[in-house]
């Protein structure tokens, strides 16, 4: 057992090793082949477990790409790569790097505390590079992405759960008759049907065309926003980024006066996502106040944001009874569940990994069981982007950094595998 564990961990290491471009790390060849955000921070948790000063790299490298208005992009775009659509010529962003317009879950704020709890004598120079840019990241957050308290998304790949059923009514008001004719380039690469439809890629890449008319400029993109959800994903990684952040500030001496107002107001935004009709927290379309009734696998990051909610347990219970690898990005029971669709039904490692983190955080016994699911998940079907949650069959994308990282840090660390 010993010797299949041990061949794991160098196929994941092998894995982070190939997708790294030297100091920055891809998803996985081909699909992805520039940093995403909070891949990148997963990618730094997974490094951190055999080269802790690579790790604070990836993570310095990412916010190197900040704004000058705090937001730290979704994607940066180091060098031209023809293989992925929308590139930098399309999104015409103006910041230090060529990148995206958006945003996307500012994990990267509580795996920086995870680095240095690991190594604080390694971790005191990188911390102090980069608090005062993680605390505009959130200023940034709060002043253009907060509705009563939550926490919002302008585009659906911001919540990185691109095609969550969670979107779709909002997505529906979208009329995108005008966005001209684009060629995706992610169908050369995975089958359609485990991609995003045609339908949603017009509005992904309509809202893009938008940003861009506008200059990427703040407060213009916020008079008449054509879509504002908030996002359980976003409000309960930056509820738990906040409060590392302080941690992070109290351990230096930095300032953190201003996050403490942060984080009350993020509990309280939270609760505006409760949902009593599904017994969870859900996505809210900030324009109109209606909630999506979607019981996803964000529905469940409460605890890893730092919220204790029995009765979400309960319905967490039900959700994950069929279900053998873990808590799907749509229950089965709902009528738009597909298994192989991307964010419509698939298991992701990460997301196992932050629900899993949270729970256990709390000592609910399900902490402990999602993370022997996601070990045994990756060591019987490997480090697929996502899996089907039925039986666990790999989709997407191969060899994927994300999936690696969760097996490092999290999901193999003491993995009991039969
Ligand atoms: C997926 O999103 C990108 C757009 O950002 C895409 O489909 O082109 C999502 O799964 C997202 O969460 C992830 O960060 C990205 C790279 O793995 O792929």
């Amino acid at each position: 057992m010993q010797a299949i564990k041990d061949e794991l961990d160098r196929r994941a290491i092998q894995i982070m090793r190939d997708n790294d471009r030297g100091g920055y790390t891809i998803p996985t060849h081909g699909l992805y082949p520039y940093q995403w955000n909070w891949d990148s921070a997963f990618a730094a948790l997974g490094f951190a477990a055999f080269d802790p000063a690579r790790a604070w790299r990836e993570l310095e490298i990412l916010y190197s790409g900040q704004w000058m208005d705090g937001m730290v992009p979704h994607i940066l775009f180091h060098r031209p790569d023809p293989g992925y659509f929308p590139g930098p010529d399309v999104w015409q962003c103006r910041g230090p790097l060529p990148s995206s317009g958006i945003t996307q879950p500012p994990v990267s704020l509580s795996f920086a505390r995870r680095l240095y709890e690991a190594n604080p004598a390694m971790g005191a120079v990188p911390v102090r590079m980069l608090f005062d840019p993680m605390r505009r990241w959130v200023q940034w957050f709060m002043a253009w992405r907060q509705h009563e308290g939550a926490i919002c998304i302008a585009h659906p790949w911001e919540s990185g759960r691109d095609n969550a059923a969670d979107w779709d009514k909002a997505m529906a008001a979208i009329d995108p008759h005008d966005v001209g004719h684009y060629v995706r380039r992610d169908l050369d690469h995975v089958h359609a049907a485990m991609r995003p439809t045609k339908d949603d890629y017009d509005r992904y890449i309509w809202l893009v065309q938008r940003g861009r008319r506008l200059g990427w400029h703040a407060p213009s993109m916020a008079v008449d926003q054509p879509f504002f959800v908030a996002d359980p994903t976003m409000t309960f990684t930056l509820m738990r980024g906040v409060r590392d952040l302080i941690w992070l500030g109290e351990q230096q001496g930095l300032p953190t006066a201003s996050l403490w107002n942060d984080l009350q107001m993020l509990e309280q935004g939270a609760e505006t996502l409760w949902n009593p009709e599904i017994g969870a927290y859900d996505s809210k379309n900030a324009l109109d106040g209606a909630f999506s009734g979607t019981l996803s696998n964000a529905s469940f990051l409460a605890w890893y944001g730092g919220i204790d909610r029995p009765d979400l347990a309960e319905t967490l219970m039900q959700v994950l009874r069929p279900l053998p690898y873990g808590v799907p990005s749509l229950a089965l029971q709902d009528e738009r569940f597909d298994p192989k669709r991307y964010w419509r039904g698939p298991v992701w490692g990460v997301l196992n990994m932050l629900v899993g983190m949270g729970l256990e955080d709390f000592g609910y016994p399900q902490g402990p069981a999602l993370r022997q699911m996601t070990g045994r998940l990756i060591a019987s079907h490997g480090f697929a982007e996502y899996f089907d949650p039925r039986d666990g069959a790999p989709a997407g994308g191969g060899s994927f950094t994300w999936t690696a990282a969760v097996w490092l840090a999290w999901a193999g660390v003491d993995v009991q595998l039969a």
